[in-house]
C-alpha cells in the first residue's frame, strides 16, 4: 500500500492520481483533513479522513495499512502561512514529525516530503540558485520547510529513514483551482483566459519565478522515489527546475492561441514573498544523481493547460 496525505490539495490530487495509475488503484489510500470537494476527483480508491496533527489516527492508519511509502504533503502555502503563522508551523512541522516519527515507529519503508523554493530567502544568489547557498528564508513557509528539510536529514542519518524530498518551483496544474500559493497566479490566468475573463495579476508584469508544469513535477517525485538508495546523495532536499517565466510572459504564451485576453497588473502584499525567492535554479545534483530532465516549457505547458481546461466537463 502508499498513503497520501494532504491528497485534496493541488499536488495530492494529482500525486494520488499518478500512483494509482502507477500501482494499483486500491493499493493507494488517499487521506485528508477533509473529503474532497468534487466526490469525483478520489472516486475508485480508498478514503480515509486524517488529521495528521492527530498522531494516535495517523499511527492506527500506518498500523491499519501498513505503507511502503508515505507521501506527506500537508501543509499551509506561503501566502496562506503569512495569515497564520503559528498554525502554519504547527501544521507544517508537528505534521512532519508525526510523520517521521510514525515512520521509524513501524519501519515504513520510505517517506516522500515536498520542501520548495521558499526555502532561499533575500540574499541567495537569485540566478541559477545554487543546490548548497545562503538560506535566509523570510516566509513562516519558508522556515518551516527550511527545518523540515533539516529534520529529514537527521531521521535519515540516525534512524536510516528512506526519507526523500524535492525543492519544488511554483506547479502549475489544471485539475485543481489556485491554492493559496504565492506562484498561483500562474494557474488562476489559465482559468480566467479559457473563461473569457481579463486576468488581474497580483504580481508585477517583470516577476521572474521558477515554475513547472504538474506532469514534469509528478515525473521528478516518481523517479525520485524509485531511483536506487545510493544514488540519493541530498538527504535535505534536491534542487528541482524546469522553467522560469514572468507574468508577461506567461499572458504572451496565452495570446498566441487567444488573441484578444488582456492582463492587468496590481501588485499585492504577495510581491515581497515573490521578490523573497529565486529567479532561476541550478539543478545540476538532481540531474546528476537520479537523471532528472524535464519535458515541459512555457508554449508546451500553455498548448497543454489550455487544451485541457477548454475540455467539456465530463458530466
Ligand atoms: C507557494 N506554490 O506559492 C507554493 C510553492 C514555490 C511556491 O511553494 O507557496
Amino acid at each position: 500500500n502508499v498513503l497520501v496525505i494532504g491528497a485534496c490539495g493541488q499536488l495530492g490530487l494529482e500525486l494520488t492520481a499518478a500512483l494509482r495509475q502507477r500501482y494499483a488503484t486500491e493499493a493507494v489510500v488517499a487521506a485528508d483533513v477533509r473529503a474532497p470537494q468534487d466526490p469525483q476527483a478520489l472516486a475508485g480508491g480508498p478514503f480515509e479522513l486524517l488529521d495528521v496533527l492527530d498522531k494516535p489516527r495517523l499511527d492506527a492508519l500506518v498500523q491499519q495499512y501498513k505503507p511502503v511509502q508515505i507521501y506527506h504533503l500537508a501543509a499551509l502555502l506561503s501566502a496562506t502561512a503569512e495569515k497564520d503563522p503559528m498554525f502554519a508551523w504547527k501544521l507544517n512541522m508537528d505534521g512532519l514529525l508525526n510523520v517521521l516519527n510514525a515512520a521509524v515507529q513501524y519501519q515504513v519503508p520510505q517517506v516522500y516530503w515536498p520542501s520548495s523554493i521558499a526555502v532561499f530567502g533575500p540574499d541567495t544568489p537569485r540566478e541559477h540558485t545554487p543546490q548548497l547557498t545562503v538560506m535566509n528564508p523570510n516566509t513562516v513557509y519558508g522556515i518551516s520547510k527550511l527545518a523540515g528539510e533539516q529534520w529529514c536529514e537527521w531521521y535519515h542519518r540516525h534512524h536510516g529513514l528512506d526519507v526523500r524530498s524535492l525543492r519544488y518551483p511554483g506547479l502549475i496544474g489544471y485539475k485543481s483551482l489556485p491554492g493559496g500559493g504565492t506562484t498561483d497566479y500562474a494557474v488562476d490566468i489559465y482559468h480566467k483566459a479559457v473563461a473569457g475573463q481579463d486576468f488581474e495579476c497580483f504580481l508585477k508584469p517583470d516577476t521572474y519565478l521558477p515554475m513547472m508544469y504538474m506532469p514534469d513535477a509528478l515525473k521528478a517525485t516518481l523517479d525520485l522515489m524509485h531511483a536506487p538508495a545510493e544514488s540519493i546523495k541530498v538527504r535535505t532536499s534536491y534542487n528541482l527546475g524546469a522553467m522560469s517565466f514572468s507574468p508577461q510572459e506567461i499572458a504572451t504564451s496565452i495570446r498566441q492561441e487567444m488573441p484578444g485576453f488582456e492582463v492587468s497588473y496590481k501588485p499585492d502584499g504577495r510581491q515581497a514573498i515573490a521578490d523573497s525567492w529565486p529567479a532561476s535554479i541550478d539543478d545540476s545534483a538532481a540531474r546528476r544523481d537520479w537523471g532528472w530532465q524535464p519535458e515541459f516549457d512555457l508554449p508546451k505547458m500553455t498548448h497543454d493547460m489550455l487544451a485541457h481546461l477548454r475540455e467539456p466537463v465530463v458530466a
